[in-house]
């Protein structure tokens, strides 16, 4: 028997609520094309009373928790992730297709957000400084206020965590624009932090539309900070409408992230990793590595490798919990397909593909991951994120060549250097644009506690880490006279 859609509200004030308009989005489970549940679509007016919401929370009840105070319920939101993960992976993995696995490590990650936030609440001080004679002079970090945060689709939990965990820390009250395609979980999650002592307007989520809740919770006059994390193009709307009211603007855009592999690399330990780091999530990560740059002296062999594991990878139904799952969306991977038909018509051929399981349900939004070889540097794969499973591979000839290919893209993100000798490590990390290099590893697992995000179209600001807590904060500078 067909089960109606479960309807999920937006979470305001402490209290589940539709759009004022009734209006809702259906809810598709990319798995098999299937609407499950619906979201309200909200516009200017339910972002409003959000913000609204908010505000009355920052000058009011959570404007008055100490330090202490704001760490041992972020505490205790965290246990409260962890009590419910399992609840929390099956729904996200429903909502958004990854695979099982994928799920649990997002809610895990996210109770480690909170666990992180938590313990670095009270840990942030102002300074005292050296002035002239008779004066006193200290630093103080207070909250922005009210702080808006635009959250994409690919990893809700995750990204929520990192700026939602990072603001309440500091004491702002947050509005939460979910992506129209991946809401569910953050609903929930709002539902467990009033359950976890949460005082009424410090946490709202309300979902709807890009173009209309989001765009109107970055023009909001009354937001105070905005945390965006999406396409490039977005990003400069959501920092246009920001700048109408001076509201500083954090952007994390996403990449085109290389993985640089040197001759004298290790590459049995190097394989894994460079398959992983583009197949995870489906390629629809920001720091996805999703061109591979090899010296010229082993790209067959290594490429030879590659081929190997990259026909063995197989796509299904997230709950099969295979290598990949179905993409978010029917848009998503009609994007996809159109980067691969380009390539085709330009004539790049496959030198790999995986496969997709034979009972998976034809409606799923499903593609195998591709792997292209000697892709040039003026071509589109090479140039622009196609956010799926599909690598890349460019030969190069020696150091020289690999930074100028590595930094020959828009993007400046995250990038992945396999080499044995210290120097060019060294060499390498320093001259390489963007924001987060690792040597003879990549993503080091994810890593809450490592400053994160971008430089030029990749965007700017620092999430993750404690560095978040100096964006999510002002530093006010107090001089005292006292001769
Ligand atoms: O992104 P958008 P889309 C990249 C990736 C992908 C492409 C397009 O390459 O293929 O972007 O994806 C909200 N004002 N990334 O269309 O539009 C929207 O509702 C305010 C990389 O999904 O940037 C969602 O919540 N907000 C990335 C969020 O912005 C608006 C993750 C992201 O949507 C808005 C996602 C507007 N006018 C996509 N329009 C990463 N860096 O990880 C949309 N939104």
């Amino acid at each position: 028997m067909l089960q109606a859609p479960q309807r999920y509200l937006n979470f305001i004030g402490n209290e589940l609520t539709p759009a004022d308009s009734g209006e809702t989005i259906a809810v598709v489970d990319p798995s098999n094309g299937e609407t499950f549940a619906s979201i309200p679509r909200s516009r200017a007016g339910d972002v409003g009373r959000a913000v609204h919401a908010a505000r009355g929370a920052f000058e009011g009840a959570w404007g008055r928790f100490s330090a202490m105070e704001r760490s041992r319920l972020l505490m205790r939101l965290a246990g409260l992730v962890d009590a419910h993960r399992e609840e929390l992976a099956q729904l996200e993995s429903r909502d958004t297709g990854k695979p099982l696995k994928q799920g649990r490590a997002d809610a895990q990650a996210l109770s480690r957000y909170f666990e992180y936030y938590a313990g670095a609440a009270d840990k942030l001080h102002g300074q005292t400084i050296p002035y002239q004679t008779g004066y006193t002079v200290l630093t103080v970090r207070e909250p922005h206020g009210v702080t808006g945060h635009i959250i994409p689709w690919n990893y809700p939990m995750q990204i929520f965590g990192r700026s939602v965990a990072a603001s309440l820390a500091v004491g702002n009250a947050c509005v939460v624009k979910p992506a129209e395609d991946a809401c569910l979980t953050l609903i929930r999650v709002a539902e467990l932090a009033a359950e976890a002592g949460l005082p009424a307007g410090a946490l709202n989520v309300v979902t709807g539309l890009g173009a209309e809740a989001g765009q109107a919770l970055a023009e909001h006059p009354d937001v105070d900070h905005l945390s965006f994390t999406g396409s490039p193009e977005t990003g400069r709307r959501v920092a246009q409408a920001g700048a109408q009211h001076h509201c500083p603007v954090t952007l994390e855009l996403g990449g085109k992230s290389p993985q640089i592999v040197f001759d004298d690399a290790d590459l049995q330990a190097a394989l894994p990793v460079l398959v992983n780091a583009i197949i995870q999530n489906g390629g629809q990560t920001c720091s996805a590595g999703s061109r591979v740059l090899i010296q010229r002296g082993i790209h067959d062999a290594l490429v030879e490798q590659l081929i190997e594991r990259f026909s063995a990878l197989r796509a299904g139904p997230a709950m099969a919990d295979l290598d990949l799952g179905p993409l978010v969306s029917r848009r998503q991977l009609q994007r996809v397909w159109d980067y691969l038909s380009d390539a085709q018509a330009s004539g790049l051929g496959f030198a790999a593909q995986g496969t997709v399981q034979d009972n998976a349900p034809s409606a799923g939004f499903y593609q195998a991951p591709v792997l292209l070889t000697r892709v040039p540097r003026d071509d589109r794969l090479f140039q622009e994120e196609i956010f799926g499973p599909v690598l890349v591979t460019t030969p190069f000839q020696d150091e020289h060549e690999a930074l100028a290919l590595a930094n020959g893209t828009r993007y400046g993100l995250v990038a992945g250097v396999w080499t044995r000798d210290g120097a060019r490590q060294m060499r390498m990390a320093r001259a390489i644009r963007g924001g987060q290099v690792f040597i003879n590893n990549y993503g080091a697992g994810g890593g809450v506690e490592l400053p994160f995000g971008g430089v030029r179209a990749s965007g700017h600001g620092r999430e993750k880490g404690f560095e978040a807590l100096y964006a999510f904060t002002n530093l006010k500078t107090i001089a005292i006279r006292h001769d």
